[in-house]
């Protein structure tokens, strides 16, 4: 396919070129120069503004993730007792919702991390164990990152089967809020589901329908991932249960979203991906998948929507993006 020689940064300029994305797991790296604000600049309403050993805190955790490359090892970091019992505040609520509260998939995951990867009240979870645990389950690994990244570019990781995750903590003033993802958002919220063979299936997917593509499907494939992987909820067993990182990272949020009060519609990437939603608020309307795997096929089906004048298969043996002519 001749013109994928013409793939570049500045597509724009071109119109018959493809944004640039990665074809193998060591071209992640380019992301961590391009995040969108660095993780120690601090809006003036962050709880943290005004605390200088904080703000010195998130520098640290910003310049470890800034100077990770593919193949290091997880930074490990000593996390103070005033962070720990942050995570307890956090660790101690949530835990008393999931039985009842989260999917099934999640409560059947979170006694592993109890037993292998140090999740207790009292200790904060190392990315490097939960990575390889990961690694164990499905393949996905974890990547920390310094700030937030591009829709295209958070996106074009989950084709690697690699998750971008922050490594800070939240202001130890208010443990129940975050204006951002943190650690307790990342290893509660996220990091059980992908152990999970068909939702690391489903994220993979949304991923790889993400590389090369349009701005406006990206801004769709975000509206989907922000409607599943941050905030869906599923059935099972006639009961409806949250799957969603930013449900199960918030113990406000997870008894409301199950109540009577939002509005829920099914899943479907065609009208979920128009879907207009609040970010500092919760959500008025949630979606609904039927399964992982039914979301997964319906995600498949949409990838064959997006133009693009190629097909792009994952090839695991190499950790790299095969092109397709196509498709
Ligand atoms: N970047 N570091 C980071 N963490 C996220 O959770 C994240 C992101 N960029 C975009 C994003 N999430 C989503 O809201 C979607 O745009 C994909
Ligand atoms: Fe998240």
């Amino acid at each position: 396919v001749g013109y994928l020689n013409i793939i570049s940064r500045n597509y724009k300029d071109n119109r018959y070129a493809v944004p640039w994305f990665p074809r193998r797991i060591r071209d992640l790296d380019r992301f961590a120069n391009q995040i969108l604000s660095y993780g120690a600049e601090l809006d003036s309403d962050h709880p943290g503004f005004t605390d200088p050993e904080y703000r010195a805190r998130r520098k640290y955790f910003a310049d470890i993730a800034y100077n990770y490359k593919y193949g290091q090892p997880l930074p490990h970091v000593d996390y103070t007792a005033q962070e720990i019992a942050t995570w307890g505040a956090v660790f101690r609520k949530l835990t008393e919702l999931y039985p009842t509260h989260a999917c099934k998939e999640h409560n059947h995951v979170f006694p592993l991390l109890i037993e292998n990867c140090g999740y207790r009240e009292d200790n904060i979870p190392q990315l490097e164990d939960v990575s390889n645990f990961l690694k164990d389950c499905t393949g996905f690994t974890l990547r920390p990152v310094a700030g937030l990244l591009s829709s295209r570019d958070f996106l074009a990781g989950l084709a690697f089967r690699v998750f971008h995750s922050t490594q800070y903590i939240r202001h130890h003033s208010r443990p129940l809020y975050t204006p951002e993802p943190d650690v307790c958002h990342e290893l509660l919220g996220h990091a059980p589901l992908f152990a999970d063979p068909a939702f690391a299936q489903f994220s993979q997917e949304i991923g790889l329908a993400s590389l090369g593509a349009p701005d406006d499907y990206i801004e769709k494939l975000a509206t989907c991932f922000w409607f599943t992987v941050e905030f869906g909820l599923c059935r099972q067993e006639g009961k409806l249960k949250a799957f969603g990182a930013g449900l199960l990272s918030s113990f406000g949020e997870l008894q409301y979203c199950l109540s009577d009060k939002p509005e829920l519609r099914e899943f479907d990437p065609d009208t979920t991906g128009d879907t207009k939603y609040p970010i500092t608020e919760y959500q008025p309307v949630y979606f609904v998948a039927n399964s992982f795997e039914d979301a997964k096929e319906r995600m498949i089906k949409f990838a064959q929507k997006i133009p693009r004048d190629f097909g792009v298969r994952y090839n695991p043996y190499t950790q790299s993006v095969d092109i397709l002519d196509s498709p």
